[in-house]
């Protein structure tokens, strides 16, 4: 029951805003652990110069989001920020070797990321290559060893769950599609929705779920916090497509305008800005709708599907 003196959430009558959350707080907060967790994840050995290489990329910033969301999502579903770190530490290595390869000549080809030049502009093709393959391996390599206090099943679980979020079922196969709808802009919605959740959104519904899994969730809300990952997820790839029109270079930390320059599909070309906008708005309702049976520890993923579409960079 509603305690008193609490205003109440209009989509969750049953239960009281947090008025005391503060995202932007929790936001800083969770990332200087992440950030802190990643810097320690890897030392500088020989040879140094694939160290540093994964480690320029790792360390580079960047919102921390798939971290934040796997640590948000095992603390709901009653675990701690302990038994996650080490599977959020992984998501990001998965992330950041996602985003070297993405920016490769062979690839999207882009010269800056995170505000600084891209790995393969700093290091060169050869060694951006090794240090996304050497961060790929290391993340699972990190999975296994350094997870405690969570039975081994659940961390077979999770392992499972990330290798098919990176394969061709997963970031592979999105990435595959993307690079073969290039220059044609008349592309279907299907093909359109099948890039974004695919090379976006299996990774996001990834970092959800696996938190939950390590708190031991029940199935039922597993599958509950998959369907709002599968909605936050599309909806952040419409905002990124709608920024990569609206916001400067500097605001992006990556080139501007590139979506239009290369004549690629995206939701605003199809549906225009204010439809993106709304069906974004839409994504993110569905997202929270999901969360209406968790009760009050939820405020962190209705505050993080808020900022999903609030983001400008
Ligand atoms: C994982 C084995 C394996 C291969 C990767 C290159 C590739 C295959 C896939 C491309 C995936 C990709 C780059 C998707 C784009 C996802 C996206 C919207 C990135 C931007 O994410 P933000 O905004 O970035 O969270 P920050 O810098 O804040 O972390």
């Amino acid at each position: 029951m509603p305690k008193t003196g609490h205003p109440i959430h209009p989509m969750f009558p049953q239960f009281q805003i947090d008025t005391t959350f503060d995202l932007s707080n929790y936001l800083v907060e969770r990332k200087a652990l992440v950030e802190k967790a990643l810097d320690s994840s890897i030392s500088i050995v020989y040879p140094e110069k694939i160290y540093e290489a994964m480690r320029y990329s790792l360390l580079a910033g960047g919102k921390r989001l798939r971290p934040i969301l796997c640590l948000a999502t095992c603390e709901l579903s009653g675990g701690n920020i302990e038994m996650a770190m080490p599977t959020a530490c992984a998501l990001e290595m998965i992330h950041t070797m996602s985003l070297i390869h993405d920016d490769l000549p062979a690839m999207d080809n882009d010269d800056y990321r995170r505000g600084k030049l891209t790995n393969h502009k700093f290091y060169g093709e050869d060694i951006a290559i090794l240090a996304g393959d050497g961060l790929l391996s290391y993340a699972f390599e990190f999975v296994a060893t350094q997870t405690q206090n969570v039975l081994p099943q659940k961390v077979l679980r999770v392992i499972a769950r990330l290798a098919k979020a990176c394969g061709a079922a997963g970031l592979v196969g999105g990435q595959v599609v993307d690079l073969a709808s290039e220059g044609i802009s008349q592309i279907s919605e299907k093909t359109l929705h099948f890039i974004h959740t695919h090379k976006t959104g299996a990774l996001l519904e990834a970092s959800v779920v696996c938190g939950a899994i390590l708190a031991g969730a029940s199935q039922t809300n597993l599958q509950r916090l998959s369907r709002y990952a599968q909605n936050i997820g599309l909806a952040f790839q419409i905002v990124d497509d709608i920024l990569d029109i609206t916001a400067t270079t500097e605001e992006l930390g990556k080139t501007a305008g590139k979506d239009l320059a290369a004549q690629k599909a995206t939701y605003p070309v199809i549906w225009g800005l204010e439809k993106s906008r709304c069906q974004a708005q839409k994504l993110v309702d569905n997202a929270k709708a999901e969360l209406e049976v968790f009760g009050e520890k939820v405020m962190p993923l209705i505050a993080l599907a808020d900022f999903i579409i609030s983001r400008s960079n």
